[in-house]
């Protein structure tokens, strides 16, 4: 009786998931009598909902300290999106290019947009390059 009882629960809630998937579907089928459908509307319903930015983040310190004649290689960043997942190829680094001859202050930029246009906020990294004491 209890396995039934679970069943039982179990198809209700994948129709009722099922159900909220195709509600759009369906009301667009009733909708679209003697009305043009258009179907770029209803493409990806999914990524079109999606209006929360990709979150980056630094790899390593976000300020570097360095003394001319030093090597530099920047250890880059991570950025995940609620929706596309890890999008950290897609992360551009901008910014400032580190010269290690040359006594300076750079900022190295990182943005990254997910699918659906949302930009992350940018970060940066600040790279000291100091004469030598
Ligand atoms: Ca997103």
């Amino acid at each position: 009786m209890k396995k039934i009882l679970i069943l039982v629960v179990s198809i209700g809630l994948v129709f009722g998931l099922i159900g909220v998937g195709t509600q759009a579907y369906f009301s667009d089928v009733e909708t679209s009598r003697g009305n043009t459908f258009t179907a770029g509307v209803w493409d990806n319903p999914g990524i079109e909902s999606d209006t929360t930015p990709p979150v980056i983040t630094l790899i390593g310190d976000e300020t570097v300290n360095l003394t001319v004649g030093d090597s530099y290689k920047d250890q880059g960043a991570t950025a995940t999106d609620d929706v596309d997942g890890d999008i950290t190829a897609n992360i551009v680094v901008g910014g400032d290019v580190v010269d290690t001859n040359a006594v300076g202050t750079y900022i190295i930029t990182y943005n990254v947009s997910d699918v659906a246009g949302n930009p992350a906020t940018e970060v940066t990294r600040t790279v000291i390059v100091s004469e030598e004491s």
